[in-house]
């Protein structure tokens, strides 16, 4: 059984992660299922959900990084298993925005190294997407209504995923620039990436 190949789009707040997860999920059809990151339907994630959605609802940085990262780890061995019955798995956020949204806080201890550290033995992906833009995606509908959706935070957090990716090394990532760029020309643009790292041949999965 040929493996099946692990697809991260990653980026920055708004820039059409989750719209273009679902094409390329809907283009492959049977062959590819989607996993979104924070999956909020578990007992983790709807502490997560609680955090993102209730200002009144506190918690250490280092708790809600740390719950982020027990999210991703309840899915390892489910995402495992679909790669190993040859099912490609699209990933909609996952390690790199756990490390740079925690590590983007400033907190004393908290840095690249320390945020890293619990994802490590995590599955990598295959391909990585980053989606970045030049311009500001805040009038995207539904900006502003979580905890992390504040203009100054996003600019921290989007250098904070530069300084990550310096430091966390990785030759399948690639950065696509959304700015300016229809749904459809943004689909065309990763559509022969995707159908590249499908159609590559691969070794056993590798890990974090
Ligand atoms: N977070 C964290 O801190 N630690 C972690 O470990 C993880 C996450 C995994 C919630 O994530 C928060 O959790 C997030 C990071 C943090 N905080 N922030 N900020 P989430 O993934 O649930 O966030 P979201 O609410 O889905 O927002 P998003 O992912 O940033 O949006 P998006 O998926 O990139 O965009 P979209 O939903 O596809 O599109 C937004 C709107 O723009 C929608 O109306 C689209 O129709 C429209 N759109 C999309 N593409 C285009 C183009 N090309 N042109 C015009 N309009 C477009
Ligand atoms: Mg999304």
């Amino acid at each position: 059984m040929v493996r099946g190949k692990l697809i991260l789009i990653e980026g920055l707040d708004r820039t059409g992660k989750s719209t273009q997860c679902e094409n390329v999920v809907n283009a492959l059809g049977n062959d590819a299922v989607l996993i979104k990151f924070p999956d909020r339907t578990t007992k983790i994630g709807q502490l997560i959900n609680q955090y993102l959605t209730d200002k009144d609802f506190e918690l250490p940085a280092q708790s809600i990084h740390l719950l982020f990262s027990a999210n991703r780890w309840e899915l390892k061995e489910e995402i495992h298993s679909m790669l190993k019955a040859g099912k490609h798995v699209v990933l909609d956020r996952y390690v790199y925005s756990g490390v740079a949204y925690s590590a983007a806080k400033g907190i004393q201890g908290m840095d690249i190294s320390w945020c890293f550290n619990p994802d490590k033995g995590l599955l990598k992906p295959d391909l990585t997407l980053f989606f970045s833009n030049s311009s500001n995606m805040r009038d995207r509908e539904g900006f502003g209504e979580e905890r992390y959706e504040k203009v100054e935070f996003q600019r921290q957090v989007r250098d904070t995923f530069f300084n990550v990716f310096d430091q966390i090394k990785d030759s399948n990532r690639i950065v696509i620039d959304v700015s300016d760029k229809s749904i459809d020309e943004v689909f065309s643009e990763i559509k022969p990436l995707i159908h590249d790292v499908i159609n590559k041949e691969l070794g056993e999965c590798v890990y974090f």
